[in-house]
């Protein structure tokens, strides 16, 4: 795209006379964003229709999530007008940067959302036909905020400055019915920029409407409250994302939520399919669907019911569905596995149950052993061996992760259908997460290799041959990045410090098996070391954490509670606050993650040993030449492959040690065998810190020292070891030797191009 600054400003100007009656001299900053968005907007529709109009074969990416982020830089970034844009606009007095405070589309948790929205921008930048479907919530994922430590959730208005880059397509609308209610899903579509390609996908989500405009005849007969009722009911549906990560709540409104998405989108798909006259039979051969872990797992069954409805016997319905869907996980914690009560199932979609029954049958009938291979037992659906089962293929996200699949997870079914196990290591995407929040290293590759490496990233190898000479440009650029986020960070938070600090940084979900806690042990360790003169020269160092903990989750939330505490003592402490600072950012998010991820030094990734599937943040500081300080799992594992084990920082137990380790497993023990561990593990109980009354951080001691299974996640075992790792790295700190390492994973962070990973999808799974 080209923009023609005449042109385009008169576009805008048009925007602002017909929408807010003003022009760009009177029109205030929301009206200039909607303004600027929709002439975008409008000049990237040709590319659009061209796009969706094409006769190949799409696949579909069902998500219950899709954390998109800010989308105004980077639409503009991929349509190749980000400097043209800023250059038109700063001439009419206009600071492109002013829209750094819209908020972020969060449509998602974590991970796995926005996995999925950078599958759908590499997918755009590699012209595979992948569109997204997914559900229009109306709060996002809640808005975090500290009050005296603990945190606060408040709704997410993400739909504050509006919706620029969305258009409602109302004609497209469907009917969606439950056994006691039935709502209109409206779509509202998003483009999927390409990277400079004229590609356009789309993100269509789907927004529950009631079906009655409001009626007067009806009101005026006295029935108005249950109107009202029935309107409510059917907004809700689709009002707020639950803001769990890695755990199932058996929510009623959960599961409407699920099979509202997936029955609007196969309702639309099938319609659209129909139209061009094919044979059903041969749907597979045109339309293919990713699951994206068990939140759509209901589109099998919606889609046998549909298709029965077309007059398919059961039999033929199955083969379509067996070669037209596709099963991710993410995840082997065992509470995030989806599983519904079948009673409760079968009250709100009996049509749909009976399907899953049917299949349960199918599965009996072939003579499986049922205390091995079973989708309804005991009164319970387990969505997981329902997508195992019908499905084309199933993958896990990174090697490890599939490996865990295979041996344990589902290790009867991986007996049963060895050959539809695949794995597919996730990835980021290069364009969000370099090219756009380190622009000044961008530029510095492409003086040294050219551009290549913006859409094929392994290019980026060609840098080892110039690393030693690229170590100043690499050390002024982190430099300037971390005087920025400093500044950030002392306007949002409130806290000063020094960019001469090594930063680590720790950002994610908050949860136990990522254990936050271990890094809040090591820096309560390392201060009271400094503090009394055992520790002299302590590499100065700003602790960083961001995560969110889902508002049910006690122990997250004492995390929180338990590191604030800490960073209100070493902050406070002027002896101790010229080596350390800790900080936990309020309301981590796509667009903080941004900011951060180009300024650290050292990258967290301390997960137990085969708990996180992949992880993708940490291929992300790859990428922006940091080191990993992290244990052997997920993605962790592959990035040393990589970059050589030798340039990251790796502890811990290894995931084959984890079951031994675990036989005979006493914190108590291992607290007396090291007193200043001990020390400060005690400072959850001893008075140290101050919870208010509330008795959070007694019971967090009490869930590493306590009961029948203490320590889960085996944080005292790793500690030393950690700790070890940890003071070598802030020794190596600040040298040449330790920048070198940092380039070297920058070099070799090519295969987790989110690029890779999608065509990976294409060749193995879609054949798209
Ligand atoms: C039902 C509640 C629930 C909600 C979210 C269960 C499970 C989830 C997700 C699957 C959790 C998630 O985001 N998993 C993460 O997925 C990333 C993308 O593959 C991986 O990189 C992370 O390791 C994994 O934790």
């Amino acid at each position: 795209m080209k923009l023609n600054k005449e042109e385009f400003l008169a576009d805008v100007n048009a925007i602002l006379r017909g929408d807010y009656a003003c022009d760009l001299a009177s029109a205030n900053k929301k009206e200039r964003y909607n303004a600027l968005s929709k002439a975008v907007m409008m000049k990237a529709y040709d590319a659009w229709m061209k796009s969706t109009q094409s006769k190949q074969k799409r696949c579909a990416y069902f998500s219950a999530e899709f954390l998109m982020g800010r989308a105004i830089y980077s639409n503009l970034l991929n349509l190749g007008v980000l400097d043209e844009a800023r250059k038109i606009m700063s001439s009419v007095g206009v600071d492109l940067g002013e829209f750094e405070e819209v908020e972020d589309a969060a449509l998602g948790n974590g991970g796995l959302g926005r996995l999925a929205a950078c599958y759908l921008e590499c997918a755009a930048s590699r012209d595979l036909p992948l569109d997204g479907y997914g559900i229009r919530y109306r709060y996002g994922l809640f808005r975090q905020t500290f009050a005296d430590g603990f945190q606060h959730e408040e709704g997410d208005d993400w739909l504050k400055w509006g919706d620029p880059w969305s258009v409602r397509v109302e004609r497209e609308a469907v009917k969606v019915v439950f056994s006691d209610q039935t709502v209109w899903a409206v779509p509202y579509d998003m483009p999927i920029f390409g990277y400079r390609n004229g590609v356009v996908n789309t993100l269509r989500l789907w927004q529950s409407e009631p079906l009655r405009p409001f009626d007067f005849a009806s009101f005026n007969e006295m029935k108005g409250e249950r109107i009202a009722e029935e309107n409510f009911n059917a907004t809700k549906i689709t009002d707020v994302l639950y803001p769990n990560d890695n755990t199932m709540v058996g929510k009623i409104l959960r599961l409407r939520q699920q099979y509202f998405m997936v029955s609007a989108s196969l309702q639309d798909i099938l319609r659209k399919y129909k139209k061009t006259g094919k044979p059903l039979s041969e749907l597979p051969e045109h339309r293919v669907f990713q699951l994206n872990d068990t939140h759509p797992v209901l589109a099998i069954p919606e889609m046998l019911r549909l298709l029965r409805l077309e007059g398919l016997s059961f039999e033929e319905a199955f083969d379509i569905c067996s070669r037209a869907f596709n099963f991710t996980n993410h995840t082997i914690m065992a509470e995030a596995l989806e599983k519904w009560d079948a009673l409760a199932l079968k009250d709100l979609l009996p049509a749909v149950y009976e399907q899953i029954v049917t299949c349960q049958q199918k599965l009996e009938k072939e003579g499986a052993d049922p205390n091995r291979y079973y989708i309804v037992k005991d009164g319970i659906v387990h969505m997981a061996n329902l997508a195992i089962y019908v499905c084309a293929k199933v993958n896990g996200v990174a090697q490890i992760h599939t490996d865990i699949l295979k041996r344990e997870t589902f290790r009867d079914w991986y007996e049963k259908y060895p050959d539809k196990f695949v794995n597919i290591t996730n990835g980021i995407t290069p364009r969000r997460w370099m090219l756009l929040n380190n622009p000044e290293m961008a530029k510095e590759i492409d003086k040294r290799i050219g551009t290549q490496w913006h859409t094929e990233l392994s290019e980026l190898s060609k840098l080892d041959p110039v690393l030693t000479e690229m170590l100043p440009a690499f050390r002024g650029i982190k430099k300037k990045n971390k005087e920025k986020l400093a500044a950030y960070i002392e306007k949002a938070e409130g806290v000063k410090i020094s960019p001469d600090f090594a930063f680590d940084v720790q950002v994610k979900r908050l949860h136990e098996y990522k254990r936050q806690l271990l890094n809040a042990l090591s820096i309560l360790y390392f201060y009271y070391e400094i503090k009394e003169g055992r520790m002299k020269d302590f590499t100065p160092t700003a602790f960083l954490f961001g995560a969110k903990a889902a508002p049910g989750y006690y122990n997250a939330k004492a995390i929180i509670k338990f590191i604030n505490e800490i960073a209100k003592l070493v902050n406070g402490d002027e002896a101790v606050s010229r080596y350390m600072k800790v900080v936990f950012v309020q309301n981590y998010n796509v667009s903080y993650a941004e900011k951060i991820v180009c300024a650290a030094d050292i990258s967290e990734q301390i997960s137990m040993a085969g708990m996180e599937a992949s992880g993708t943040g940490n291929m992300k500081f790859m990428l922006n030449g940091t080191v990993t300080l992290g244990t052997m799992d997920g993605a962790n594992v592959e990035i040393c492959e990589e970059a050589g084990i030798e340039n990251n920082y790796i502890f811990g137990a290894r995931v084959e040690d984890v079951p031994d380790i675990k036989k005979f497993y006493s914190p108590r023990q291992i607290l007396a065998e090291n007193p200043a561990l001990k020390r400060v593990v005690e400072t959850m109980i001893d008075g140290t810190f101050d919870d208010g009354g509330t008795g959070v951080l007694r019971k967090l001691y009490e869930s590493i020292v306590e009961g029948y299974d203490p320590d889960h996640y085996i944080v005292l075992y790793d500690f030393a070891d950690y700790v070890r790792v940890k003071e070598q790295l802030l020794r190596d700190y600040g040298t040449d030797e330790f920048y070198l390492k940092c380039l070297k994973n920058l070099a070799h962070s090519g295969k987790f191009s989110a690029d890779r990973s999608v065509s990976d999808y294409s060749r193995l799974i879609w054949h798209i």
